[in-house]
């Protein structure tokens, strides 16, 4: 980054990544110029400003980014930005915090994406590789920002977890094993198609050495030239030293790289998707050198994350399901295959927000077919109930465990599946999650 000292940047977007950023340039002797779109950030405090070269906030000036020679964007900011698009025009380079990490790392990479069970896989993958005694750290869309996982200088492998934002602005990143575990729509309303979506996720295969693709989903076949690829998926191995399910005995097993690793029934979380995310961790973990018994220790003992299909409560024989951290179609029909073969009574679901340009029709056969009962909130709330009849609209999340409270009879299981992100409502999925299993506890006692 030395070249980077004579050169005007500029970090564009101080969420978490952007502050990372900041933080990282500073510590490698670059004044930065600190811009974002909005009025007030959250823990600016915390950066020496006095070493920055000037901050701006609110609307982004195109003549003002365009006088740089680089902008590192954070991924919240669509790079459809008039103000960023004038920039780029001008012969600015646009990148973002993992082109930079990919630029400055030397250690070894996991790489994760797909529309859902990214947070998933990487922290299985984690936890794997740790009881291996592995050095890994999980970091970036997950949470940590890459360019604070970078600093700790002990860490033996990166597990990250990417966006298609972050793919987007990400050209240089070398991996040991990438994958892109599914895609349905999302997020099209910062792409004009879902060809252009597709695109985006297909990133994390370039300049990677195994790239592991879903073979239920073609979209995930890369469409690059790899030097090495595998399918995954939940039926019989490929080949000999392929990955898969097979029956032995009357039991499924897991199969990887061609062995049996464990018997289906014995992995700890419920749903087919939860064995194909399984089978993925497995498959990455072991290219990065896990071995067999702690991949089966972790895959049987590995509980799920908060807000997916998490248990919250449970009251006279009614079970309170919380998966508010699916905030688009793909995640709900998930959830609702998963968990309908274990309901004895009526899957009640609690659906709506803000759809994010999505064509809800996609839920209507599974609405049918799966939920007794449907209850719909927020902004998107009515083009849900639409499809179904008999179905209940309500204003909002507490209201919608009220009325569920009133349907719900011994044996039943109530699930927040929004299929919409919580935007509209909420601050983030976390919240409305949070709300979900306090409403839930008050309501069922
Ligand atoms: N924003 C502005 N103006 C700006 C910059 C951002 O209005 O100038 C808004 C964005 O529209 C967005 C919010 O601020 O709503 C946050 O954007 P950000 O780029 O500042 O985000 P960070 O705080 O840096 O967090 C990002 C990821 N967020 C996004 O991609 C939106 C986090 O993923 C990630 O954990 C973090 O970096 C660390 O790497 C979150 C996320 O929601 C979980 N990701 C999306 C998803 O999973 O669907 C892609
Ligand atoms: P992401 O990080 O991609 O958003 P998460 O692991 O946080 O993924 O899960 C998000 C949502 O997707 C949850 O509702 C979860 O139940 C669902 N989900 C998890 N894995 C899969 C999968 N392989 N296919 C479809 N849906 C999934």
């Amino acid at each position: 980054l030395t070249a980077w000292q004579q050169k005007r940047i500029a970090v564009v977007g101080l969420g978490l990544s952007g502050q990372a950023t900041v933080r990282f340039l500073l510590q490698h002797g670059i004044r930065p110029v600190l811009m974002d779109s909005r009025r007030k950030v959250s823990g600016m405090d915390s950066l020496p400003l006095d070493k920055t070269d000037g901050l701006y906030l609110g609307e982004l000036d195109a003549n003002r980014l365009a006088q740089m020679d680089v902008l590192v964007v954070s991924p919240g900011l669509d790079l459809r930005h008039p103000a960023i698009r004038f920039a780029v025009a001008q012969g600015v380079e646009v990148m973002g915090d993992i082109e930079l990490f990919a630029r400055c790392n030397s250690k070894p990479v996991i790489a994760i994406t797909g529309s859902n069970g990214k947070s998933t896989v990487t922290r299985m993958v984690e936890a794997i590789l740790q009881h291996s005694g592995i050095k890994a750290v999980a970091a970036g869309n997950i949470g940590l920002p890459a360019l604070d996982a970078i600093q700790s200088a002990d860490t033996e492998v990166f597990v990250l977890e990417l966006s298609s934002f972050q793919l987007d602005t990400t050209k240089s990143l070398q991996s040991l094993a990438s994958t892109i575990l599914n895609i349905s729509a999302d997020h099209l309303d910062r792409y004009p198609s879902m060809q252009a979506y597709c695109q985006s996720k297909q990133g994390v295969y370039q300049g990677s050495r195994i790239a592991f693709y879903n073979r239920a989903d073609s979209h995930t076949l890369p469409q690059g030239k790899v030097s090495e690829q595998h399918s995954l998926g939940l039926d019989a191995p490929e080949d000999v030293d392929g990955y898969g399910i097979a029956e032995r005995a009357g039991n499924d097993y897991l199969v990887l790289a061609g062995s049996e690793l464990m018997p289906v029934s014995q992995l700890s979380l419920l749903g087919r998707h939860n064995h194909y995310n399984a089978l993925t961790a497995a498959a990455l973990s072991l290219a990065a050198g896990a071995d067999f018994a702690s991949i089966r220790h972790v895959l049987s003992q590995f509980q799920g994350l908060e807000h997916r299909c998490q248990l919250v409560h449970q009251h006279n024989e009614i079970r309170w399901v919380n998966d508010s951290k699916a905030t688009n179609i793909g995640a709900t029909l998930a959830a609702l295959d998963g968990l309908r073969p274990v309901i004895a009574g009526q899957l009640i679901l609690l659906a709506g927000g803000d759809g994010k340009g999505q064509d809800m029709t996609e839920l209507s056969q599974s609405l049918q077919q799966q939920v007794d009962q449907l209850i719909t909130f927020g902004q998107d709330g009515p083009a849900i109930a639409a499809l179904k009849a008999g179905s209940h609209q309500v204003k909002d999340l507490t209201e919608a465990v009220s009325k569920a409270a009133t349907l719900a009879q011994p044996g039943d299981l109530v699930l927040l599946s929004p299929a919409c992100a919580s935007l509209d409502m909420f601050s983030n999925y976390q919240q409305r999650g949070e709300r979900f299993a306090k409403a839930a506890k008050e309501v069922a006692r």
